[in-house]
């Protein structure tokens, strides 16, 4: 009986326990609820990359946000066009920010030469929807609703009219960011990036206007994938910046529809993530998951120069569907934290995204043979492009679009050898127009001797529809 009693009695004090946890995470919600706005102030919204400036103490408002739809055509790459469906005229549409407690005063507008009517759900909203059935707002009109911030977090809005994914596919997708009371911690620079992956009638680079293809959505067969709507949108100069020395904050979301981002910075760790752009903070991180409808808010400091580079580690898509960004960090060298190169070998593994190739000086001595036949050089130069060349520029020469040139009936290649003899002795970058298509990358110098490269080069000006030039050894050595 006595046992009874007391197994009871912890019962009923565990239960207490348990439940008053339970009040506690309720009560949060309950107090920002409670929150008391004073005075009204209008949003101001940003297109990506930038954000507005932080909330910092400010106290809870009625916060008035205008927010148009317009379906405009834009830019998917070079030379490939897209009619996007935006929140602002940007994608990832504008970024808002609120903090706890904002009675947020939200109208929609339908932009009258658009074709369809669009609504907005928020996930930063309590209530059906998260907007979608108080916004359902065809073109030339608009429509008002209003709700407070809850919960602290990043959340994703997004277009919720049928068919849905086709919606947010054409880029109906954005940021919202209701900061905690007193702000985020101040960091030095601020920027916002948002994932999404597109779906179009013809294959990746395929110029002109392209069409949304279902299929492909359905079948998550994208043919892009990149951060801020197109590709390059972070790349050159479009890169974000920094100094050495300075933290920076990433607000990073997911729009889909489809795909998730593992995303990373090359050559830099994540000091905090707000796992998921929630509460809890994970530290010290290398990739972080956003799933699609998700986002993240990640910082770092950056403590040596260079370009880093942001990918989605789904590798694939970085390289060859576009999801590839770039930040730029000026400032001190500083050879204690990391030396740049120390000393150069041989072994290469999968390293950074730019190397030099290794230079083996003993091959590079000049070998004094007499001219081979165009049949044996055409034979040996296939060995050299299968070998070194066609990673890159593919058997057919036909090249990879927006990454690598095609030197197949290449106008470029053909304009003029020693240019060409010069670009594969030494490498090249910056931009050059292929064929009407610009390429703007890196070739690394090929660590191949003169013989090789008169032999790759002879094969490569007699194949594919090239000039036929037949590229001699001593014309090789010539070209400084
Ligand atoms: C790692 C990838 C890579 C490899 C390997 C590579 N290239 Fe290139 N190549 C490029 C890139 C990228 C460009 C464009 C550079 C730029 O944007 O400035 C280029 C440009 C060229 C061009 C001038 C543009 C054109 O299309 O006519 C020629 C010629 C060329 N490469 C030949 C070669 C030959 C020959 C080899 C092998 C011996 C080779 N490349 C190996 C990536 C590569
Ligand atoms: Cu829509």
């Amino acid at each position: 009986m006595k046992l009874l009693k007391s197994i009871s009695l912890i019962a009923i004090a565990s239960l207490l326990f348990v439940s008053c946890g339970d009040n506690d995470k309720r009560k949060k919600t309950v107090d920002a609820a409670k929150i008391a706005i004073s005075g009204t102030m209008k949003a101001d919204l940003t297109a990506p990359p930038f954000v507005p400036a932080p909330v910092g103490d400010r106290p809870a408002k009625k916060l008035i946000v205008n927010m148009e739809i317009l379906e405009k055509e834009g830019e998917m790459a070079n030379g490939v066009s897209y009619v996007y469906w935006t929140f602002g005229g940007s994608v990832p549409g504008s970024f808002i920010r609120t903090r706890v407690g904002d009675e947020v005063e939200f109208t929609l507008s339908n932009h009258p030469d658009n074709k369809l009517p669009h609504n907005i759900d928020l996930h930063a909203v309590t209530g059906p929807g998260g907007g979608a059935e108080s916004s359902f707002v065809a073109p030339g009109h608009e429509k008002t609703f209003s709700f407070k911030t809850l919960n602290p977090g990043l959340y994703v809005y997004h277009c919720a009219t049928a068919p849905v994914g086709m919606h947010i596919a054409n880029g109906m997708y954005g940021l919202i960011l209701v900061e905690p009371e007193g702000g985020l911690p101040p960091v030095d620079k601020e920027y916002y990036i948002m994932q999404g992956d597109f779906y179009t009638s013809g294959e990746n680079g395929d110029r002109g206007l392209q069409a949304f293809d279902m299929k492909k959505a359905v079948d998550e067969d994208a043919d892009y994938v990149v951060f801020n709507g197109k590709v390059g949108a972070l790349t050159g100069d479009n890169a974000i910046t920094a100094n050495v020395g300075e933290t920076v904050r990433l607000y990073v979301g997911n729009g889909g529809p489809n795909l998730t981002s593992s995303f990373h910075v090359i050559g830099e760790i994540f000091d905090n993530v707000h796992v998921e752009g929630g509460d809890l903070i994970n530290t010290n991180v290398q990739t972080t998951s956003i799933p699609a409808g998700g986002a993240a808010i990640v910082d770092f400091k950056v403590d040596v120069p260079g370009t880093f580079i942001l990918v989605d580690h789904a590798i694939f898509r970085a390289f060859n569907k576009g999801a590839l960004g770039m930040l730029k960090v000026t400032g001190e060298e500083d050879e204690k934290l990391y030396s740049g190169i120390k000393q150069e070998g041989i072994y290469n593994p999968e390293g950074g995204t730019i190397q030099t190739m290794p230079i083996d000086t003993k091959k590079k001595v000049a070998v004094s043979t007499k001219e081979k036949s165009l049949a044996q050089k055409m034979a040996d130069g296939k060995q050299v492009y299968m070998k070194t060349c066609f990673a890159c520029h593919q058997a057919e020469g036909q090249g990879i679009p927006n990454a690598f040139p095609p030197l197949a009936k290449s106008d470029y290649l053909n304009a003029d050898v020693d240019r060409s003899i010069a670009i594969v002795k030494h490498g090249k970058t910056g931009e050059i127009t292929v064929n009407g298509k610009k390429y703007n990358s890196v070739m690394t110098a090929q660590n191949i001797t003169d013989v090789e490269i008169a032999d790759v080069m002879t094969y490569i000006y007699n194949s594919w529809g090239n000039n036929k030039t037949n590229v001699t050894v001593s014309r090789v050595n010539k070209v400084k």
